[in-house]
């Protein structure tokens, strides 16, 4: 049986992960408008990853005999400006869910939980991944500026097929 302070901080984080897919979701929609197919199609699949970390957190906590939580979703933006500044609110998010999962870890240490502990590492070991591979895309953004944005656009899609992003 689930304690009811690790109960809550994981049914925080199904909202988060859920709020994270149709945050990338808006950014797709947003990059596909705009003719950026291939970082649509990044943010597509980025948005269904998300998505299934959603639910392996619902999963997770109506097996451990607690009872998952679906929220109303906070609206996300729809308006981004420019390639950049999607990738640069991407990092700041994922730092964002990368503290919000060490705090799950916190929670699982302070109240004995090693089980949920031992089960949450593989989202520690995600965000190490996640932060790496959207470091990656800003730093090519920095390297060809916003004149190169079309070989950007190419090169990012090339990312996603091969699971660079993964
Ligand atoms: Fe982008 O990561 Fe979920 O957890």
């Amino acid at each position: 049986m689930l304690n009811k302070k690790v109960e809550d901080i994981l049914n925080r984080q199904i909202e988060r992960e859920s709020y994270s897919s149709n945050l990338y979701l808006s950014m797709a929609v947003w990059a596909e408008t705009n003719g950026l197919e291939g970082t649509s199609q990044w943010l597509y699949a980025q948005a269904e990853e998300e998505r299934i970390h959603m639910l392996k957190f619902i999963k997770y906590v109506n097996e451990r005999g607690g009872k998952s939580v679906i929220t109303a979703i906070e609206q996300p933006p729809a308006d981004f400006g420019n390639v950049k500044e999607v990738f640069a609110q991407v990092l700041e998010h994922e730092q964002f869910i990368t503290g919000s999962i060490n705090e799950i870890v916190g929670v699982c240490l302070d109240e004995k939980d090693f089980t949920t502990q031992n089960w949450i590492q593989w989202f520690v070991t995600e965000q190490i991944e996640e932060e790496a591979s959207v470091n990656a895309i800003n730093d090519k953004i920095k390297l060809l500026g916003e004149q190169n944005m079309y070989l950007f656009d190419r090169d990012i899609m090339a990312m996603r097929s091969q699971g660079a992003a993964e």
